[in-house]
């Protein structure tokens, strides 16, 4: 019919989302929605313009009665016509929430379906004065949010139906521009593609690529065409696709749980994700140690080739901090165990290490082995007495397989679990005293799909719709989705389970596989990638993403995971990983080794004056930590965040900043001795220059109109640039971040034209648990401001801050 072409192709919404098929006119219009075959070059994919899209008029909900409450709006939506997927939920209570003058929830209160266990903010009362309108549309029912400032429209859910069948719930919206991020865990640029683009969000062990990875974060961040911006969180764990196409609009599509959605209006992008992390969870402070480098590989072989790398890297005189190892150091990769021959001196390795200030990680995979002789390895007989593991629908041990060949999984979600891991981390720990954990292959990971005999047949195995996972299963490479956990279903718990794993206040974890609110407990690595020039700029996009997700502490594995690094590459790497929030060296087994110590003197100088360069920056960046940790601001942080009108600032992946004025150029290109940088508005000056050991040095300081310029980018040399009217606390270095606490600190006055700067530093004992929050920490929260000292642009000020450096136990 007529009304089917007349909507415009960027409008279209599947009808017809299954892979498997490609749709023709008789399927579609068993659908009732219109059926028009777009030629795309190539092949028929799902990926372009759908051929099949709802009409109009398809049957959706209506708004039967809605009322005030005292928190907004409460109302019942009522289904008239059954849709194409089976068990429509046909009554529905809707609840409009006004949670503060910035955040909006709709949600589902009747509590009669799976819903995502975490804690969030309950509110009793209607926010005074929010920034939004909410209206409705009664038949079919819709809901359209505006931001009240501008009339801009920030939901609009009229653009397509509502499904809410038990395995098949789907809401679209239009979207105010195309300028959306966050969404991980994908590998992609750092702006989305709004062409036509499928996110798809279930937990899964794989290489990075645009596929569903290692964490799920149904979260957005959106810059509205005048600068302001938004936010949205769907507050569900099932698979799900989210569709960006390029009306613009966005669709979330999921196969449990309820709908329970968030906007967060900003207005400014920090404080979108302030908001959003009010409902997670802001993340936790980390030990100042965790913020030092951090040096692993597999396949180190032996716990004497480890301390050889480390006693080397003390040689070279090399800034590290924590030594780590990967499943090498297990008995034949068996959990809590250590390997008693190549692994007999681990103990005093240990020890040599906390003598010298530095710490200790190792990797703790979930698989238990299950096939060990009787009475030879507790872990798994304990566990069964204790029935804490993840069990098949027939209500056996589910049984997958991992590297010590097959095993049981523990089922987090049940508190007895936590004990039973927490008894076996102690006693580890009692032989192995380890300063923190590193948790792998938690999606869960396994290298059967399903488990050793596959998985039944029933609904939640085949969903009347799967997302586009990769594999095409739900059970492709991990557990089957109808093992039952003690709160329910692994359908319903799988992206949790990185979650629900980590236990602990302020200890130093960093896991795989993440879901929100993560960053409250743990940091996380970006996975497998690979030692090429591309993967070095895809550390960008993934390491920004992750903290718009509230997960700061994180990096990539420098100069690359799989394959074999160039000692060029290595070098560029490790000055852009100076500038990760968690920056680690790690190698797979089968590469050479990539420690700095294995280069040519050149190489290792460079990447010790890269480290030193961070250790150098440690009081400046333990304090992002600290403003993280209380309102929820970003580490690394996109350009835009700081300079939210400029339009050019929101595609910039290549660049970053630490806080908002510590701007980070590096090299991602070989063969190069320049690099070609966006410097926004204003004044910025040199970080070589105005931190030169003399006062006097002439500082290089570029006054910007928000151009490109070409920097100087010689082999030993990362570019950083200050940005005028800030104050930087930095310190002496030293090899580990313990030695360089007792040296002095400098305070790096970066004044705007007029003479003005501020900044402020966070300083406590590094290790004790909420020092801010109980009053611990000597020096607090210090506010500098000086304004109108007679100081020129590159002088440098050595304050008096040396009576803070602590002394004692720190
Ligand atoms: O199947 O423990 O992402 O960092 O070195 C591979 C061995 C298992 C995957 C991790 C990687 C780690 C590796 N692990």
């Amino acid at each position: 019919p007529e009304s089917c072409s007349l909507i415009p192709e960027a409008w279209r919404f599947d009808c017809y989302p299954e892979r498997s098929v490609v749709v023709t006119e008789e399927m579609c219009h068993q659908r009732n929605c219109c059926f028009i075959q777009v030629s795309k070059a190539g092949s028929p994919e799902q990926n372009g313009v759908p051929w099949c899209f709802y009409p109009p008029d398809f049957p959706s909900y209506e708004l039967a009665a809605i009322s005030k409450t005292e928190t907004g709006y409460s109302g019942k939506l009522i289904r008239l016509q059954k849709t194409y997927y089976p068990n429509d939920i046909e009554t529905l209570q809707l609840d409009v929430l006004y949670e503060s003058n910035s955040r909006l929830r709709v949600t589902d209160p009747a509590k009669q379906r799976y819903e995502v266990p975490i804690d969030v903010p309950v509110v009793k009362e209607k926010a005074p004065d929010p920034l939004y309108t909410v209206e409705f549309s009664k038949k079919p029912f819709g809901m359209v949010v505006k931001r009240k400032q501008n009339s801009a429209v920030l939901l609009n859910t009229t653009v397509a139906p509502l499904f809410y069948a038990d395995q098949f719930l789907q809401m679209s919206s239009s979207l105010p521009s195309d300028f959306v991020y966050g969404l991980g865990e994908h590998r992609s640029n750092f702006l989305h593609d709004v062409q036509w683009n499928t996110l798809t969000m279930w937990a899964r062990d794989a290489a990075p690529e645009l596929t569903n990875l290692y964490g799920v974060h149904p979260f957005y961040l959106l810059m509205e065409p005048n600068g302001l911006a938004h936010g949205s969180f769907l507050l569900n764990s099932n698979a799900m696709d989210v569709v960006l196409q390029p009306a613009p609009a966005l669709t979330w599509r999921t196969i449990g749980g309820i709908l329970d959605l968030y906007i967060f209006l900003g207005p400014d992008p920090g404080s979108v994700i302030g908001e959003y992390l009010e409902v997670v969870g802001k993340p936790a402070m980390p030990p100042y140690w965790a913020l030092g480098y951090h040096l692993c590989r597999w396949g180190y072989d032996s716990s004497n080739n480890t301390w050889d790398v480390v006693r080397a890297m003390r040689n070279y005189g090399i800034p590290q901090d924590v030594q780590w190892n990967d499943i090498d150091y297990m008995d034949r990769a068996l959990d809590f165990t250590i390997d008693p021959v190549k692994f007999s001196t681990l103990p005093d390795l240990v020890k040599d290490l906390h003598i010298h200030n530095q710490r200790y990680v190792m990797i703790l995979d979930p698989g238990i082995s299950s096939t060990q002789p009787a009475g030879s390895y507790l872990p798994f007989e304990e566990g069964i007495k204790q029935g804490i593991f993840i069990n098949k629908s027939s209500g056996d041990t589910l049984i997958g397989k991992v590297w010590p060949g097959l095993t049981a999984f523990p089922d987090f979600s049940n508190p007895d679990t936590h004990e039973w891991w927490y008894q076996n981390l102690k006693k580890f720990h009692d032989k192995v005293p380890f300063d923190g954990l590193w948790i792998d292959m938690n999606e869960p990971s396994n290298f059967f799909d399903g488990s050793i005999d596959g998985c039944p047949s029933n609904d939640l195995e085949n969903p009347p719709y799967t997302p586009g996972v990769l594999g095409g299963s739900l059970r492709a490479k991990t557990v089957c989705a109808s093992a039952r956990q003690k709160i329910t279903s692994h359908y319903n718990l799988h992206n949790l389970f990185g979650l629900m794993e980590i236990l602990g206040k302020r200890p130093f974890v960093i896991s795989r596989s993440t879901f929100p609110s993560q960053g409250v407990h743990s940091g996380h690595w970006l996975g497998d990638n690979r030692s090429k020039w591309k993967d070095l700029y895809m550390s960008i996009p993934g390491m920004l993403t992750f903290n718009l997700l509230g997960i700061p502490l994180v990096g990539a594995d420098i100069c690359g995971f799989s394959d074999t690094t160039t000692e060029e590459l290595c070098v560029r790497w490790t000055q852009l990983g100076a500038f990760y929030p968690f920056t680690r060296n790690h190698n797979t087994k089968e590469s050479k080794a990539q420690d700095p110590t294995v280069f040519s003197p050149a190489a290792q100088t460079a990447m010790k004056e890269a480290l030193l360069l961070r250790y150098s920056l440690f009081p400046f960046l333990y304090t992002l930590f600290h403003h993280a940790h209380l309102s929820g601001q970003t580490v690394a942080r996109p350009l835009f965040f700081e300079f939210p009108t400029d339009q050019k600032t929101y595609v910039i992946d290549k660049q970053f900043l630490w806080g908002k004025s510590l701007l980070v150029t590096p090299v991602l290109d070989p063969g190069v001795d320049y690099v070609v940088g966006y410097l926004p508005q204003g004044l910025w000056y040199d970080f070589y220059t105005v931190c030169p050991s003399t006062i006097n040095h002439t500082g290089d300081s570029i006054v910007s109109k928000g151009e490109e310029v070409k920097l100087r980018a010689p082999l030993d040399k990362i570019n950083v640039h200050l940005r005028e009217g800030s104050i930087i606390p930095t310190q002496r270095p030293n090899t580990t971040l313990w030695v360089s606490s007792g040296q002095p600190l400098r305070l790096i006055v970066c004044l705007t034209e007029e003479g003005l700067a501020e900044g402020d530093l966070f300083w406590d004992d590094g290790e004790a648990l909420d020092t801010y929050e109980t009053d611990q920490s000597p020096v607090g929260a210090l506010y500098m401001a000086l304004s109108h000292v007679k100081l020129r642009h590159y002088d440098v000020l050595d304050l008096c801050l040396r009576k803070f450096s602590l002394t004692g136990p720190y």
